[in-house]
């Protein structure tokens, strides 16, 4: 289904939005479906949990968030556990993702949980990534990581009802004046998913940022990027589950016995292994 999806996909503005656990992305994404299906726009939003197949938590949240749009055509909602190696999204997100575009979702919002390598992977998918953050901690924000700042096209500063918001939009552009410039500088927009405020100054900024790629074969030369990190990606996935399926079973357990008896060393055990 993916190959036959390849060639009618490449139109779809896919939206990537990520961050740390509870900094409000799923109230984010809810926000702006309701601002898009205002201006009669449809949207498909897929919330990507990379954490754990067994946590449905984040799925029963998300559902309950999106029920506005219960019943709209218009509105496709789905989430899915992805665990890929390691720790990053497996190759059915992106499947997922190409899908929806070749099925002709103009819009597609791809919401992923900034743990691990999933938080880079989201990049893979989305022409524009949308990192939120939350105020609080001690530098008044909630774990900025190392980065991250090569990962954003703009910023979100959400939960800007509470204590912190300002200092933490403060932090971002401090940090932003010393990350070396792409010929685009992350917007860090503030809002309050919960009450909508702020909604409209972001997806302003995901236009922007899109105007800004369609010049100068930007998004040309973005697709290809991506495209290229998938090939790699998808490779190394499965060259990562060939190379789990040999470290097992009786042929595996008989190499090791040899090392454990100290007739064989652990790399040239690997190597008789991979053979
Ligand atoms: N005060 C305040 N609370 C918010 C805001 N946005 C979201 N929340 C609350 O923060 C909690 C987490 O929101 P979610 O939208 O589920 O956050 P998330 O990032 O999708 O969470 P995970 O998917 O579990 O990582 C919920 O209780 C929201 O109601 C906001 O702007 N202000
Ligand atoms: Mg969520």
């Amino acid at each position: 289904v993916a190959r036959l999806a390849f060639p009618a996909s490449g139109r779809a503005g896919v939206v990537g939005l990520t961050g740390s656990p509870g900094v409000g992305k799923s109230s984010l994404a809810a926000a702006l479906v309701a601002l898009l299906r205002r201006a009669d726009e449809r949207v498909a939003v897929l919330a990507v949990d990379p954490s754990s197949p067994l946590s449905g938590g984040a799925v029963l949240g998300d559902r309950v968030r999106m029920q506005a749009h219960a019943g709209d055509p218009g509105v496709f909602v789905r989430s899915m556990a992805s665990r890929g190696a390691p720790g990053g999204l497996a190759p059915a997100a992106f499947d997922a993702v190409r899908l929806l575009d070749a099925a002709g979702w103009p819009w597609v919002l791809v919401e992923t949980v900034g743990v691990g390598q999933a938080e880079a992977d989201v990049r893979l998918v989305a022409e524009t990534v949308v990192v939120v953050v939350a105020p609080g901690g001690g530098d008044g924000i909630q774990a900025v990581k190392a980065g991250i700042y090569e990962i954003a096209d703009v910023f979100v500063v959400n939960k800007a009802d509470r204590p912190g918001a300002d200092e933490a939009r403060g932090h971002l552009e401090r940090m932003l004046d010393l990350v070396p410039a792409r010929g685009w500088r992350p917007p860090v927009v503030a809002t309050t998913a919960v009450s909508r405020e702020g909604v409209d100054d972001l997806w302003a900024a995901v236009r922007r940022h899109r105007a800004w790629l369609t010049q100068g074969g930007r998004r040309e030369a973005r697709r290809a990027a991506r495209l290229t990190a998938e090939v790699r990606h998808v490779a190394l996935a499965r060259a990562g589950h060939a190379g789990a399926e040999r470290c097992r079973g009786p042929a595996f357990d008989e190499v090791v016995a040899r090392v454990v008896a100290g007739r064989l060393d652990p790399s040239s055990a690997a190597d008789a292994l991979l053979g």
